[in-house]
């Protein structure tokens, strides 16, 4: 096991997340790489670096592997080759999702006026307590004779679940979150005690070393 010097920190800290389902633009976490996860809004990674899958305009899906205890997660779509654009959100309410490891959402909430043949992007942004944010992208050309992969392929860990931020109720994973129309997220980025910051900083350390 490596020691956990300053240096070994700062390394563990590039864990990050994985893109398992579209086949991200590339591998940001490989090392032999410039690319990095903190860089707005794919990671460093250029366009046209990745392929493109065939994703489904009805029943998408998207897997996630994550390595944190827990992340703010959000998904973006950018319309066309190439886009810098990311207005369109697929995930309208923010989640906040515990524990590592898979994470699957399924039949996002594609735009019905989207066609058959339409190149976009989709940028993965995690966010963590302090407010920054990490990306990945994945290039997509939209399909209506495609489908996501079966549930085997793309399903939550054990212990992966999401709850809306801003709103009490959790969702266990295999349910769907309910909407609420006034789901404000003040209550939910209230002030942290200093000392979960440091237990939080702990778990990151020791779920990356494990
Ligand atoms: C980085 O390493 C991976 C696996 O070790 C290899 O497949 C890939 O080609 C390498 N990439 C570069 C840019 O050297
Ligand atoms: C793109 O697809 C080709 C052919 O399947 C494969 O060899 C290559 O590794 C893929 N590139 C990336 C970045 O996934
Ligand atoms: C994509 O857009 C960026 C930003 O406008 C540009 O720098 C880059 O050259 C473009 N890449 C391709 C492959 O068109
Ligand atoms: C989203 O961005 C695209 C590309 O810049 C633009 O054409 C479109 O009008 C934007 N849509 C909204 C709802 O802002
Ligand atoms: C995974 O969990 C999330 C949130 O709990 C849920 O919305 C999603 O449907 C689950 N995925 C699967 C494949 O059950
Ligand atoms: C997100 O969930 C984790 C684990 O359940 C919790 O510790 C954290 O405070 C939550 N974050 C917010 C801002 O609700
Ligand atoms: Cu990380």
């Amino acid at each position: 096991m490596r020691a956990v010097s300053l240096l070994a920190v700062v390394g563990l800290v590039s864990a990050h997340y994985a893109v398992e389902y579209p086949t991200w633009r590339a591998d940001s976490l490989a090392e032999n790489t410039t690319y990095s996860e903190w860089n707005y809004p794919c990671a460093g990674v250029p366009y046209g670096v990745g392929n493109k899958t065939e994703w489904p305009i009805k029943g998408a899906s998207v897997a996630l592997d994550l390595h944190h205890p827990w992340a703010y997660v959000y998904i973006n779509l950018g319309l066309g080759e190439n886009a810098t654009n990311f207005n369109i959100s697929l995930t309208p309410q923010l989640l906040n999702v515990t524990g590592t490891g898979n994470f699957c959402l399924t039949d996002l909430p594609v735009p019905d006026t989207i066609a058959d043949g339409q190149a976009a992007t989709i940028q993965f942004v995690t966010g963590g307590q302090s407010g920054s944010a990490l990306y990945n992208c994945a290039d997509i050309v939209f399909r209506s004779s495609a489908t996501s992969p079966s549930d085997g392929t793309c399903s939550n860990s054990t212990g992966v679940t999401a709850t809306i931020v801003g709103q009490a109720t959790t969702t266990s994973s295999g349910s769907t979150p309910t909407p609420t129309p006034n789901s404000a997220p003040a209550g939910a980025l209230g002030v942290v005690p200093q000392t979960a910051v440091l237990g939080m900083a702990l778990a990151f350390i020791l779920g990356v070393m494990m």
